[in-house]
């Protein structure tokens, strides 16, 4: 009986102490918190939470939050400057705000495709911009993700709007992301852009408040925006990339092996979203021409040339450090 009660003690003690340890360990681990734009079944978001989460799960609480809930588009990275987020999935747009130079990054018709924007964030002429971005926001930035081909997706059928060259593009009303630099490309490919969160844009295309939207054929099928529109211009006007950043305080307070399996586990959420991303491109034509979409390739050397010479006559390409673009070109394949 003794025995019993001594051991029965000793059992419960030992249970005790476990769960106090689980709980210690639960709070040791490093908290953290992503928040953007993109749903949840976006190739990007699935693959942080499929391969990114587990792969950091023995040190750190990843707590992705989907849609904008916890921090509106763009607002992201002051968040995280101010030390009110740990992680988003940022644009270069959202960058070139804080240092001009970063659009180069943004610009239209730059990189060429998904391999070329690997090659240009590994080499070390990215290695300056990202350590202005590091120093004076407070953000690393961990890996390229793959956004995608960014098309015209309009609600006029091609009968009233056949587009062709940018002059098809005057006076469509297109919603483009808020930043500048988004507005400024939505000019360059002859649009009128309109400036709006990712959020709205299903209902603005559904009530006609706009015309149409650009995004990758991924994005359109994922928030369905081919139930609200007519046809996709393949105009590939911008291969666009996000980063996977991170807090420059919370990853550099982590110990050396965590920090190597934080950037290990971006990229190889990024590889995993990216494979799917493409892929789907190539398969999503044939899906939104089933859905009753005209979906067609217009004059791209007349958009390319519109967009490269909109770009060099603007003041963006006056913060482009000298050779950066050559050296981005001589990065591709074309
Ligand atoms: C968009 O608002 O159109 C955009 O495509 C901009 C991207 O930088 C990215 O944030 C994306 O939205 C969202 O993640 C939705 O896919």
């Amino acid at each position: 009986m003794n025995f019993k009660m001594t051991r029965r003690t000793v059992m419960a003690a030992a249970s005790a102490l476990a769960l106090s340890a689980s709980f210690a360990a639960a709070q040791d681990k490093v908290q953290l918190r992503l928040s953007a734009v993109a749903t949840e079944t976006d190739q990007r978001a699935v693959a942080l939470i499929e391969v990114f989460g587990p792969a950091v799960s023995e040190f750190a609480s990843f707590e992705p939050h989907w849609n904008a809930t916890l921090f509106a588009q763009g607002t992201e990275l002051e968040a995280i400057a101010a030390g009110d987020l740990e992680m988003s999935i940022t644009a270069a747009q959202e960058i070139a705000p804080f240092f001009p130079e970063w659009s180069i990054f943004a610009a239209g018709y730059v990189l060429q495709d998904a391999e070329h924007q690997i090659r240009v964030f590994n080499d070390p002429l990215m290695d300056p911009f990202k350590k202005t971005v590091e120093d004076e926001l407070g953000v690393h930035l961990l890996a390229p993700m793959y956004l995608g081909r960014r098309n015209v997706n309009l609600r006029q059928p091609r009968s009233e709007v056949d587009i062709k060259t940018p002059a098809d593009l005057s006076g469509i009303n297109l919603r483009m992301p808020g930043a500048e630099s988004w507005q400024f490309l939505g000019r360059a490919i002859g649009a009128n852009p309109t400036p709006m969160a990712f959020t709205e844009v299903y209902t603005a295309l559904q009530t006609g408040a706009v015309d149409g939207q650009d995004n990758p054929l991924p994005t359109v099928v994922d928030s369905k925006f081919y139930e609200v529109t007519k046809q996709v211009a393949l105009t590939s006007h911008l291969v666009d990339w996000n980063f996977i950043a991170i807090s420059a305080e919370v990853f550099n307070n982590l110990p050396a092996d965590q920090q190597e399996a934080v950037t290990q586990a971006a990229i190889a959420a990024a590889d995993s979203a990216r494979a799917k991303q493409l892929a789907k491109e190539e398969e999503l034509i044939s899906f939104l021409q089933a859905q009753g979409l005209d979906v067609y390739t217009p004059d791209v050397a007349s958009f390319r040339k519109q967009v490269q010479e909109a770009y060099l006559n603007s003041e963006y390409a006056q913060a482009w450090p000298e050779g950066v673009l050559e050296a981005i070109n001589a990065l591709g394949s074309n």
